[in-house]
């Protein structure tokens, strides 16, 4: 069963229970499952009066909220394609997704109708911007937009095959790419982690994730919507509000990544939270450093579940629920996952112990990059085997490990950063000559994103200069941390930046 018939069954089974309170300062909002249904059949109908049809793209820029929710699980019932934006993209790369994707509505936050309305003519394919005013005192502003008759709505999609989302990931040589996550992919995917992780109708999942990704849009809040679980939400992660909720909300589901769980055992009060009733605290997006996995165990008396995903397959591999939960390896496959190890220049499968690419195979694996077929022929092997551009090793006993990545990869706070991106945007830099950016390891992100930068002969500028620019033209995340000026790269035989002795150098 797709999963958004799943829902609509959950929607019958559960109909008075809480399917999502969500926190905001000031007030918090409880919905129903029978609520959800009915918001979301009085969204499609409003959706379908503005003209959305199958296969058409929409995308939503606005904060974490309930109306994003109801608009997303709307436009993928209508056929249509959700594409999640981070609120913090800046002008010149909102204009590129939204060229890119070919989207004709866009819901933006009313709060940045200026910032929309100067850039207007530089999006052709768009035809209607909707501006909703996200009040956390007044949660009926949205509903009041929709309209209440709902006869008459065009069927949900029945193919597996059909693309329910695009979720744009930072691109491997350039321009970010539009993975298409189709309704089977989802489906597959929820349905694993269903059985692997134990989800249960009693369930109560804190929610603290950005929800325009992967892990807090599908595998957190679409695991607890699928489970007929309850989602508490809260609009950001804070430790102190986060840990209060876990206890007095008597939460059994948390998942994070690795810089919240970082800031968790940094937490000054850590010891005075009781979290024994929690049976499920999971970490992923970034690999889990073995001292923040041991402080947690100490702290919280939970040993973190570790598990290994990406924007283009959902989850891949994971820790077992019971069973030995290795400190240092993501797991094993999830129920309908294949794995293997590879040698990246031919791939072909290594032994047990051998370190090589990881590389996936299953129902839940991307149908491929919007309007990119190269970029996706790219992706996998002449066998169907997913590229994951990720290094690893598996045990004789089935345990895979993570050994870094074969491609320069940066992950910040469980987001991920092509040097691509960033080096193109530097390169418009009147100044810069060239540039190389790298991760420096980072006791709280992870790694920080750091521009290596030889300047044109006889130009001063500041590292500030770079980093507003940057600013300017890329989401903060990506923006570099840190300048260093030098007058040359170590090169290789071919001429090619050898990073790995800039990361020597200078992290
Ligand atoms: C915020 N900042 C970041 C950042 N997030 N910088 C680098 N990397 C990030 N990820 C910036 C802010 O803009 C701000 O900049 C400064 O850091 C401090 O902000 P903050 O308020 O302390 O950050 P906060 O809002 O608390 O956010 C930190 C965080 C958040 C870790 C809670 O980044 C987060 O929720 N990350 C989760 C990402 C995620 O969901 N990834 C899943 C991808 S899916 P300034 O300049 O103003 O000081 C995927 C697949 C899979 O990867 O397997 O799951």
């Amino acid at each position: 069963m797709l999963f958004l018939d799943r829902l609509k069954q959950n929607c019958a089974t559960y109909a008075d229970k809480i399917a999502i309170e969500f926190h905001e300062p000031q007030r918090t909002e409880t919905v129903t499952y029978q609520y959800i249904e009915d918001t979301v059949q009085k969204t499609m109908a409003y959706l379908h009066s503005l003209g959305v049809e199958s296969g058409d793209r929409v995308a939503l820029q606005l904060p974490k909220c309930l109306p994003f929710i109801y608009l997303h699980l709307a436009i993928m019932r209508l056929g249509a394609i959700t594409l999640p934006l981070n609120p913090a993209y800046p002008e010149a790369e909102l204009i590129y997704f939204l060229e890119d994707s070919g989207a004709k509505l866009f819901f933006a936050d009313s709060h940045d109708e200026a910032k929309i309305q100067a850039i207007a003519d530089k999006l052709p394919s768009l035809e209607t911007v909707i501006y909703i005013e996200i009040h956390p005192d007044d949660p009926e502003e949205f509903e009041s937009m929709l309209t209440a008759e709902v006869d008459n709505l065009p069927h949900p999609p029945t193919d597996a095959n059909q693309t329910a989302l695009i979720f744009y990931t930072s691109g491997t040589t350039g321009r970010p790419k539009g993975a298409q996550i189709t309704h089977g992919n989802l489906t597959t995917n929820l349905d694993d982690l269903y059985s692997a992780w134990g989800w249960q109708d009693d369930d109560i999942l804190l929610h603290v994730l950005p929800i325009f990704h992967v892990h807090g849009l599908v595998v957190a809040l679409h695991g607890a919507l699928h489970a007929g679980a309850t989602a508490i939400m809260l609009p950001r992660f804070e430790p102190q509000l986060a840990l209060d909720t876990l206890v007095k909300r008597c939460c059994t589901v948390f998942m994070a990544v690795p810089t919240i769980h970082k800031r968790l055992v940094d937490f000054s009060d850590a010891e005075n939270y009781d979290l024994s009733h929690m049976r499920l605290l999971t970490s992923g997006s970034d690999r889990l450093p073995d001292d923040v996995c041991v402080r947690f165990k100490q702290l919280y008396g939970h040993t973190l579940l570790e598990r290994y995903g990406m924007t283009e397959t959902g989850m891949n591999l994971s820790n077992p629920l019971h069973g030995e939960r290795r400190i240092g390896s993501v797991g094993m496959p999830l129920p309908s996952v294949e794995a293997r190890i590879v040698n990246p220049e031919t791939d072909e499968p290594l032994a047990d112990g051998d370190v090589g690419e990881v590389q996936i195979k299953g129902a839940h694996v991307f149908k491929g990059y919007w309007n990119m077929p190269d970029k996706t022929a790219e992706a996998f092997t002449s066998d169907g085997w997913l590229r994951t551009g990720d290094m690893g090793m598996r045990a004789a006993d089935g345990y895979f490990t993570l050994k870094g990545r074969s491609k320069d990869l940066i992950i910040t706070g469980g987001l991920n950063v092509y040097p691509p991106e960033v080096e193109l945007v530097l390169a418009d830099h009147p100044a810069i000559q060239a540039s190389a950016v790298i991760g420096c390891l980072d006791d709280e992100w992870g790694e920080r994103v750091t521009a290596i930068i030889i300047l044109k002969p006889e130009v001063t500028v500041t590292e500030r200069e770079i980093i507003h620019f940057c600013r300017e033209r890329l989401a903060q995340y990506k923006t570099p941390r840190t300048v260093i000026f030098v007058d040359d790269f170590p090169r290789n035989a071919l001429g090619k930046i050898q990073k790995a002795k800039l990361r020597e150098a200078w992290c």
